[in-house]
């Protein structure tokens, strides 16, 4: 057996957290022959909720679970941790702007990179899910100063397998036979879902679905599944966001399978002519903990329309919380 990894989860009592923690504690996540301990982060009014997923986890009685703690202390929950899940943040109350959602969240994803910073391995990988998640992984990474730039990234999986889920639905191929699928930008209503390149079972998906459906259902579709999901079940996608961070970090850590891309949310320098240091969602390739930006693939000007959109976003994004960074 080889030795245990230490996994943080922050909002470990909240929805997403439900799930993913013991995804990650059977194995889904760093694979079936790597033992974990998990450091569960919480603020304190949701401490006695969190005990109750720490009763559920002893019940599991999971072979590779070496160990658990739960705290509201953050320096003790990142103490010396492999890798960290930042799922918890504020959730946007009645009345909120957007410029107020993302002035709290900076706050916590500040204090958070700091921590991180100062208590955690260097090697750490971190994976931001909090939103505005883009904008937060920057902001942790900023405050943390002494990890590399390339260990901070942020969840779009979610986003691309909605556009495989959404192909698969519209054309029959099923989504293991769909390659070369795209989504670029932040994880909002500007990202942009790209199948220019896709293959459908080796062939061009341009040429199996017309540009009508991709302008006018797949896009606005995939931009939009999550208030879709939180107006059909008066709650936001959990299940579905949990099992998108473990295939994040299972592809990230262990390798993405048979050099498909995968749709991840990194620190930019440069490639497409993005802004430099904004975190982007980019189709990108992994092995053995570390990732590749695809680069060369040629964009028509519908696509570099979209891009020029969600990179807008995300600048105003990162001059709002600029004082943090
Ligand atoms: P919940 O509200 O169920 O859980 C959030 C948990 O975070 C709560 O238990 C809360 O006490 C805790 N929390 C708040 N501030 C914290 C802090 N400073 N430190 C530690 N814990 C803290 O939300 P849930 O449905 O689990 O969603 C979590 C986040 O994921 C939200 O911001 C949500 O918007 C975001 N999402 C991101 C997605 C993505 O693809 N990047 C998709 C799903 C989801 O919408």
């Amino acid at each position: 057996m080889k030795p245990a990894v230490k996994v943080a989860v922050t909002g470990a009592a909240g929805n997403i957290a439900y799930s993913l923690i013991f995804q990650i504690a059977s194995g889904n996540m760093l694979g079936k022959d790597q033992p974990v301990i998990l450091q569960l982060i919480e603020i304190p009014p949701a401490m006695g909720v969190l005990q109750g997923v720490l009763m559920e986890l002893d019940d599991c009685a999971f072979p590779l679970l070496e160990s658990v703690m739960a705290t509201d202390d953050i320096h003790k929950g990142f103490e010396d941790i492999d890798y960290a899940l930042l799922v918890g943040a504020r959730p946007r109350s009645k009345g909120m702007e957007r410029s107020d959602l993302l002035l709290s969240n900076a706050e916590i994803f500040s204090a958070q990179g700091k921590a991180i910073n100062a208590v955690a391995k260097p090697s750490v990988h971190v994976l931001v899910i909090g939103n505005p998640a883009n904008t937060n992984a920057l902001i942790a990474m900023h405050n943390a100063p002494d990890i590399s730039c390339k260990q901070f990234t942020a969840m779009m999986r979610l986003d691309h397998q909605r556009t495989l889920a959404q192909l698969e639905i519209k054309t029959g191929v099923h989504h293991t036979k769909i390659t070369k699928v795209a989504v670029w930008g932040n994880h909002s209503a500007t990202q942009y879902p790209d199948i220019n390149h896709a293959l459908l079972d080796g062939k061009a998906a341009l040429d199996c679905v017309e540009q009508a459906w991709v302008e006018n259902a797949l896009i606005p579709t995939v931009q939009n599944r999550g208030a879709a999901i939180i107006e059909a079940r008066g709650a936001s996608s959990a299940a579905s966001a949990a099992l998108s961070g473990v295939y994040h970090m299972n592809d990230w850590i262990l390798g993405s399978h048979h050099n498909d891309w995968i749709s991840m949310a990194v620190c930019t320098s440069g490639q497409y002519d993005i802004e430099q240091d904004l975190i982007f969602s980019f189709p990108v390739t992994c092995d053995h903990e570390d990732y590749k930006i695809v680069e060369g693939i040629e964009m028509n000007d519908f696509s570099l329309a979209r891009l020029k959109i969600t990179e807008q976003e995300l600048i105003q994004e990162r001059d709002a919380v600029r004082h943090l960074l």
